[in-house]
């Protein structure tokens, strides 16, 4: 039997920030009670942030489905058989009008995703000028557009992009099982030239597609090894897509899913930790949970990319009965 790390769960959080977690220190975190991991969570959570306060995005499909990389997951690859029709790349005047609506309806940043495996031509030229004019609204953005060169980087930098979402998705050992037309270390090298342009770093994964504990460990420690911390990290819960190779996974244990963001809570205490996809097939109270766990990020909007969120006046509900507040 594998040596089990004691941890004091009793002890107050450090506030230190640490980017030399073992694996084994993060599967004892896994270990933990319930109730003793989310206390260390919540007292981590506490020391750097207001509890109550929950970050709060929007994202928009600039350019929908078509996409030649072949991730499992994923409704918008060419690979699989998903009801996602391909689709050019958005105008710029339809995206900002998207942008003041998100504005209006209380996000504070503005994500914009293309699914590509890389951007290219006049098409990368349009959306430096989507970013541009999205930040002149008032909001920060962020655009996930698949992998970048160092040039791209800094002409996004200049554009006017605040965050770049580019997701590590599992661990490595298990990512072959998710994708095989790129690899995980042509992922560290986006990330590298997007923090090497200045832009701040969104980047997590994806639970429940079948991977074990230890991947989910193994995955957050490739993240909390990064330094700095990517500033957002989203822990999205699968949506099982018809069409697609993980359509029939079978569900994960919510409460494995609270566990995970609790972890990353305490592996990553500055960072935000987004409650991402998933939230459509959650109930009220596990998102509470989540909540609990150290997640103070959520995607707002009736909208993810291809694949449905809960609606605004139903978030606000749920707000309203947590007494969280949209920042
Ligand atoms: N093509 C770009 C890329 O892969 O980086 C950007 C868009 S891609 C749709 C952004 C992220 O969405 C992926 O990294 C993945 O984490 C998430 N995602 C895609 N399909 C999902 C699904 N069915 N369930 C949960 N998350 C999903
Ligand atoms: C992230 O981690 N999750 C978002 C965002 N980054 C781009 C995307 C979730 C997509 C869910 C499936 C869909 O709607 O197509
Ligand atoms: Fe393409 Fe991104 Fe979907 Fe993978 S996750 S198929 S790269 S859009």
């Amino acid at each position: 039997m594998q040596a089990v790390t004691e941890i004091d769960s009793s002890a107050p959080p450090s506030g230190a920030i640490r980017y030399d977690w073992s694996l084994e220190e993060i599967r004892a975190l896994f270990a933990l009670p319930f109730n003793d991991l989310l206390f260390r969570a919540q007292s981590v959570h506490r020391a750097s942030f207001d509890p109550n306060a929950v970050q709060v995005s929007t994202l928009l499909s600039i350019k929908t489905g078509g996409c030649p990389e072949d991730c499992a997951y994923c409704p918008q690859s060419v690979h699989h058989e998903a009801p996602v029709a391909a689709e050019k790349l958005m105008d710029v005047d339809a995206v900002v009008a998207a942008a003041k609506q998100a504005k209006q309806a209380g996000a504070s940043r503005f994500c914009m995703g293309a699914a590509w495996r890389n951007p290219r031509g006049r098409n990368f030229e349009r959306v430096l000028e989507m970013v541009g004019r999205v930040r002149a609204e008032g909001l920060e953005t962020c655009a996930t557009l698949g992998m970048l060169d160092a040039d791209q980087s800094r002409r996004l930098k200049d554009a006017g992009l605040d965050y770049y979402n580019h997701n590590l998705d599992t661990s490595p050992e298990f990512y072959g099982e998710i994708i095989s037309t790129r690899t995980y270390d042509e992922r560290l090298d986006t990330l590298q030239r997007v923090r090497e342009a200045g832009i701040r770093v969104c980047c997590g994964g994806i639970v429940g597609m079948g991977e074990s504990r230890d991947d989910r460990a193994s995955l957050l420690r490739q993240l909390a090894c990064q330094s700095p911390h990517p500033e957002s990290v989203p822990v999205n819960l699968l949506v099982r897509v018809e069409g697609t190779p993980l359509a029939d996974q079978a569900a994960l244990d919510p409460f494995e899913f609270v566990r995970t963001l609790a972890v990353a809570r305490i592996l990553m205490p500055r960072s935000h930790v987004r409650l991402s996809a998933g939230r459509e097939a959650m109930s009220d109270e596990c998102q509470a949970l989540c909540f609990h766990a150290g997640a103070n990020s959520i995607f707002y909007g009736e909208k993810l990319l291809t694949t449905p969120n809960p609606d605004a006046a139903q978030d606000k509900a749920l707000f309203a009965r947590l007494g969280l507040t949209a920042v």
